[in-house]
């Protein structure tokens, strides 16, 4: 075997070349990568002895796209587009033989190849789209040529990888091949060579794009499709532009077009924003005081506290992953009404094609259902769902703390209690874990995990390690009232109330955030949620504008009357001007005078800007790692637009000096604690830097 560069090898095996690449821990397509695969390909190309080349990959993982941590960075020759070149023009069939994963500039390289194979369980994707992107070289241009267009815009517009099944069917395999992959792509390329068969480029194939020619309306079709999931992204209309662009436009015309529309995306800060997203994820989940080697606690069965909507969907998460549940309610009917409830979300899924009704059954009879705490002596892990009461919660883990075996996992899902105080009348203060699902929890991707002051580092492991069982995204968080995402939740509730009192109204205030990017504005939100949770009946003395509605019996979407109106049978809100009167009064009494002329940048400023100065407080407090993960709790747990990063990165991105100079001009004229600049903003704006410049820090 001849090393090339330090990432990529050639090997003779019989006539046929294997040119390998290794560069973990995905195989990104790095600049010794790409040096490397065009140096071999230059070399098999006049070496008399290889009749045929197999491209694969050593590791977890054939190449999973361009090497992401060189965006933005001056770049380095070779580019993509000569390896490419000397793939596709090589003399002797080529046969890319792909395991893991091939996406982005990974099956870009895959469709150069003359044939392409995979191992049963590989997947394809462009998913550029992800990063703010599109494929970059030649993606959007051989794919429909390989596939058709319609799963050409579905791949590169959406980002959903395929399986090899799939991805056979649809032409882009030619092979799937059992057992050991390089050896079958040897042995087809060996084939191949024995037949004599053609050099087959995908940039010359024109059928395919003949029939889309022959149906134009499958863009507009398509465009109208995704119009709603992919509203404000720029990325996604470039995708479908440019696969539209593949049928009258000449292919190198075309790849250069793609290649302009790459490099403006690219510089977008809407992929700036998305990639720092992307690695921000990854990110959550390392704890740098964590050592890599804790032994983890094994997680074979777990037992949930409360069949109610929380319960259940967090059964609903293990029962997917296979894990056994025990689910305890208080009593029968409570308890029957909740699984009803998870069979009927599990129904509903498989009518819509996403499981079958054997696989309902399947995960229904992994749920262990009653009414007797004491079955949780041998499960491995508890999660507490019951109401969001600190005596209750102290009561429930008393017990908890009698019934489960030693070393298993206390949790408690609650949504902003203090964990300390709550692992603190328990006599193992070390198992108890804050484990914040968000609602639905069978649907919401984000776990706020609270780290106790006690919480044992293995305890701590082994949670993280279960949202990952069950596909959750972690963010590791501190004790402190509603922990980091409903904490910077208040904050904007705060301001957009004294908005409204103002005189913005609410539908005005909501459809500056909507138009922002977050999915619906704080009202509607409040509607949707129910305006009387945690509105006490017996204690209401219209101190608030939301006590004031509720007095009046406006209830939110479940009443048909909240913020807004309802139309009682499309549910869909109008602005209701008896609330407008209702609020001028209560503004009225409250000498707050209103005015009419609010900017749309005002109103962005004073929701968003005390939300980043609360995570600012967060983070000196210790109470977060690091400003990403706070990102990710508002991009996973509230909606906030991937294309805006998060909160933090959205100020960020304005400037801190600017950020600093804005806080303290609003707290002037308004005060309030949430106008109080953060000293760490402050210090941080002096310095030139920013969050991005802090390290990770500990939980404390
Ligand atoms: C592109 O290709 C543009 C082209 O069209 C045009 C070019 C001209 N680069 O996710 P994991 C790191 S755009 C650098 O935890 P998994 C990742 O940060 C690209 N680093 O593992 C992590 O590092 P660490 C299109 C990368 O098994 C480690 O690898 N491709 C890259 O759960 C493990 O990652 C994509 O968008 C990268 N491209 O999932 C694919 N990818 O350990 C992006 C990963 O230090 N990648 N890393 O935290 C993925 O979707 C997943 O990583 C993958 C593996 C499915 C591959």
């Amino acid at each position: 075997m001849a090393a090339i560069t330090d990432m990529v090898s050639l090997e003779q095996r019989g006539d046929i070349a294997l040119v390998l690449i290794d560069n973990p821990p995905v195989n990104a397509l790095s600049h010794g990568v790409r040096l490397g695969l065009l140096r071999a390909f230059e070399q098999v190309a006049d070496d008399a002895a290889v009749k045929g080349v197999v491209l694969a990959c050593r590791g977890r993982t054939f190449i999973a796209g361009a090497d992401i941590t060189e965006f933005g960075k001056p770049p380095k020759a070779p580019g993509l587009q000569e390896p490419q070149t000397a793939i596709e023009d090589c003399p002797k069939p080529v046969v890319a033989a792909i395991h893991g994963t091939a996406l982005g500039g990974g099956l870009e390289v895959a469709m150069c190849a003359h044939y392409r194979v995979g191992d049963p369980a590989a997947q394809y994707g462009q998913p550029e789209v992800k990063l703010g992107l599109l494929p970059g070289a030649g993606g959007t241009q051989r794919l429909p040529r390989v596939t058709g267009v319609a799963k050409a815009l579905e791949m590169c517009a959406i980002g959903d990888p395929i399986g090899s099944q799939e991805a056979l069917a649809a032409g882009l395999i030619d092979a799937i091949i059992e057992g050991d992959l390089v050896d079958g792509a040897v042995a087809f390329a060996e084939q191949l060579v024995a037949e004599g068969a053609p050099l087959k480029k995908i940039r010359d194939r024109d059928e395919k794009i003949e029939e889309a020619r022959a149906n134009r309306a499958v863009f507009d079709d398509f465009r109208k499709s995704i119009a709603r999931k992919t509203r404000n992204f720029h990325a996604p209309a470039k995708n479908v532009d440019l696969i539209e662009a593949a049928l009258d436009t000449p292919f190198d015309d075309a790849l250069e077009q793609e290649r302009e529309v790459f490099e403006d995306l690219m510089a977008g800060r809407q992929s700036q924003a998305q990639r720092y997203y992307f690695f921000a994820e990854r990110q959550a989940a390392k704890v740098p005081d964590l050592p890599r080697d804790t032994a983890l606690r094994e997680v074979r069965t777990v037992g949930i506290l409360g069949a109610g909507t929380m319960g259940g969907g967090i059964a609903m998460n293990f029962l997917n992953a296979g894990v056994p549940v025990k689910i305890v309610e208080r009593d029968r009917e409570s308890l029957e009404r909740g699984i009803g409830v998870v069979r009927k979300n599990y129904q509903r899924s498989a009518r819509r094609g996403r499981f079958t009704m054997e696989q309902v059954e399947e995960r229904m009879s992994l749920l262990d259902a009653g009414t007797d705490k004491s079955v949780f002596a041998d499960v491995d892990m508890v999660i507490e769902a019951v109401f969001e009461l600190m005596p209750l919660k102290k009561s429930v883990f008393t017990e908890l703390d009698a019934i489960c075996r030693e070393g298993a996992i206390l949790a408690t899902n609650t949504s902003g209690l203090n964990v300390n105080e709550i692992a603190a009348v328990t006599k193992r203060p070390h198992d108890v874990i804050g484990t914040h699902f968000f609602s639905p929890a069978n649907v919401m991707k984000l776990l706020e995990i609270v780290r106790g002051d006690e919480t044992a580092e293995d305890v701590l492991a082994t949670t993280l390690q279960v949202s990952k069982t069950i596909g959750k995204i972690p963010a590791v968080v501190g004790v402190a009232p509603g922990f980091v995402g409903n904490r910077l939740l208040h904050q904007r509730g705060l301001e957009a109330e004294r908005l409204i009192l103002e005189g913005a109204p609410p539908a005005r205030v909501d459809s500056v955030l909507y138009e922002f990017g977050l999915p619906m504005g704080p009202f509607a939100m409040g509607d949707l949620a129910g305006l009387d949770v945690g509105w006490d009946p017996d204690d209401t003395h219209g101190r608030t504008v939301r006590e004031v509605l509720c007095e009046s019996g406006r209830r939110g979407q479940k009443n048909g009357r909240g913020y807004y109106i309802y139309d009682p049978e499309t549910r869909a809100p109008s602005p209701d001007p008896e609330v407008l009167d209702l609020i001028r009064d209560f503004a009225s009494r409250h000498g707050v005078a209103q005015r009419d002329d609010h900017s749309d940048e005002e109103i962005l400023d004073r929701c968003l800007l005390p939300m980043a100065n609360m995570g600012a407080k967060i983070l000196e407090e210790g109470k977060a790692m690091r400003s990403s993960d706070i990102d990710v709790v508002w991009v996973n747990g509230y909606g906030w637009p991937v294309y805006q990063g998060g909160p933090m990165f959205w100020a960020e991105g304005m400037g801190l000096d600017t950020v600093a100079a804005k806080i303290k001009d609003y707290g002037a004229k308004l005060g309030g604690a949430h106008w109080e600049l953060s000293p760490l903003i402050e210090q941080l704006a002096s310095e030139g830097n920013s969050f991005q410049d802090l390290p990770p820090q500990k939980i404390r």
